[in-house]
């Protein structure tokens, strides 16, 4: 007799056939890997509709602000090869000016950072408000800032001769910020690296490729255990994109290793070499990581998922350029940026290239600096905030706190009248508005409808200011409206 026969309603009522189903289907969904109903079939495509739902995903998804930090051996030669100025990013100074690979890569004889200071840099990044870095271990150019014994270009072979990683990820951890991994799946020093399998020879070099990558993988996750996150690049040719069954088994072993792991969009390809999205259009990976250098103009954009940005302070450059052309943004911009980017539910990140000895330019750290200030006020309306319910307004962003339920105005463009436009979601009246930092309350005025206006202090603005906005329901208002006796 089978179990379901012990249920004489269940069988009447459930044909066995469904109760397979049923069944089927609360397996899949406790196995955590729900397959999304969509047309193409694919065996290296999306492994879950939607975003991540737990502990470690929730934290990724409040930090607000990040720092992303390019170095390597291309810092040296910053920007100019042989005294002529490169166009171009600094950290691509080997491909762009067609460099002879040895003589780029004896720059290693000259990687000896003596201002290289984990902890002080550390430092500076909790001043900036920086919640959590991502740090180049190794970039296209294959050199490792860590001793891996599955290469003879790394730290190890440079005058330093001392990990540059465990000592970073150490004195950030310190900080209280959490630190993630950045690695170039492409690697112009490795001999089998391949843009192209094009042969059977091919073929074999790559596969070798793939088990030095897995190698080198599993050595950063065991040697720095605290990492959260590996940020991959250097995946957009054409044999990772062939590559799609590795890559997939690559990203399951990394999180069985580590569980919890944070892996964006960026490593994987489906089997037809479809690279973020699927072919069914699902994101493959734990937040969207497109937004290299722009923001999504509207929420839609970003179709629900997690997301960051990463940006340059001057144009397209990371690793350290002494010539910075072109516009170079201010702490102001950075700061809208931010705002804008939380407003839509997104990280923000901002990229620093220290100097080949190991020091940041100056204008990076009073940028840090700036930000860092506005921040000391400012940061509830950052941190584990998100999108709110208010309608946006050309005055700046309104993000919310999904801690306090608080609603926060992120103002760059005072009117000359000083009034600020709000409109109030339905159901919803303000119960206080106060800037953030004096805590001074802001006058208020009923326009008509939901339409207020709130009246912001007269003068000249450094930096953004931010009011805060305390909501409740008309219903509460009205308790609160009703006369004690
Ligand atoms: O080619 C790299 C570039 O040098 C830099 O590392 C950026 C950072 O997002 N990623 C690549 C371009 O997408």
């Amino acid at each position: 007799m089978n179990s379901m026969a012990l249920n004489p309603t269940l069988t009447r009522i459930v044909p066995p056939m469904s109760v397979v189903f049923l069944l089927l289907l609360l397996l899949t969904c406790l196995s955590g890997i729900a397959q999304p109903t969509d047309s193409i079939p694919l065996r290296h495509g999306a492994h879950r509709i939607g975003n991540r739902t737990d502990s470690d995903m929730a934290h990724w998804r409040d930090y607000g602000l990040g720092q992303f930090i390019h170095w390597g051996l291309y810092a040296i030669p910053g920007g100019f090869w042989h005294g002529q100025p490169v166009n171009g990013a600094a950290e691509w100074i080997r491909s762009s000016k067609k460099v002879d690979p040895k003589e780029y890569d004896a720059l290693i004889s000259q990687f000896n950072p003596v201002k290289y200071d984990p902890v002080a840099w550390a430092l500076m990044a909790k001043n900036m408000g920086t919640k959590y870095v991502t740090f180049t271990t190794k970039h296209h150019d294959g050199f490792c800032l860590w001793p891996s014994k599955y290469s003879d270009f790394t730290i190890m072979q440079s005058p330093w001769k001392k990990d540059i990683i465990k000592p970073f990820v150490e004195a950030y951890n310190k900080q209280g910020i959490d630190v993630y991994l950045y690695f170039s799946i492409m690697d112009w020093h490795n001999p089998d690296w391949r843009y192209e399998l094009k042969t059977k020879s091919d073929s074999v070099a790559f596969d070798r490729f793939k088990e030095f990558t897995k190698n080198q993988l599993t050595e950063l996750l065991t040697l720095y255990p605290t990492t959260k996150g590996l940020w991959f690049d250097g995946t957009w040719d054409k044999s990772w994109k062939a590559s799609g069954a590795f890559s997939d088994e690559l990203e399951q072993y990394l999180k069985k290793l580590r569980p919890g792991l944070v892996i964006g969009s960026r490593l994987r390809a489906d089997e037809k070499g479809n690279r973020h999205l699927d072919a069914n259009g699902r994101l493959m990976g734990d937040y969207h990581q497109v937004w290299e250098r722009k923001i999504p103009e509207t929420i839609a954009e970003v179709k629900g998922y997690d997301w960051e940005c990463v940006m340059t302070v001057p144009e397209n450059q990371w690793g350290y350029n002494a010539r910075w052309s072109g516009h170079v943004k201010s702490s102001s911009e950075i700061i809208e940026m931010l705002a804008n980017c939380v407003s839509k539910g997104g990280n923000f990140v901002l990229n620093f290239g220290p100097k080949g000895d190991g020091s940041f330019r100056e204008e990076e750290i009073r940028l840090a600096k700036e930000i860092g200030n506005w921040m000391a006020v400012n940061g509830e309306a950052i941190y584990a905030a998100g999108q709110s319910d208010f309608r946006k307004e050309d005055w700046g962003y309104y993000t919310k706190s999904k801690t306090s339920g608080k609603t926060y105005m992120v103002v760059f463009n005072t009117p000359v009248t000083n009034m600020l436009k709000v409109n109030i979601p339905k159901n919803q009246k303000i119960a206080s508005q106060k800037l953030l930092g004096s805590k001074q309350v802001l006058p208020l005025e009923h326009i008509e409808g939901r339409m207020h206006y709130i009246r912001l202090p007269g003068g000249v603005r450094q930096q953004p200011a931010v009011i805060e906005l305390q909501l409740i329901s008309d219903d509460q208002k009205k308790e609160l409206d009703v006369p004690k006796t």
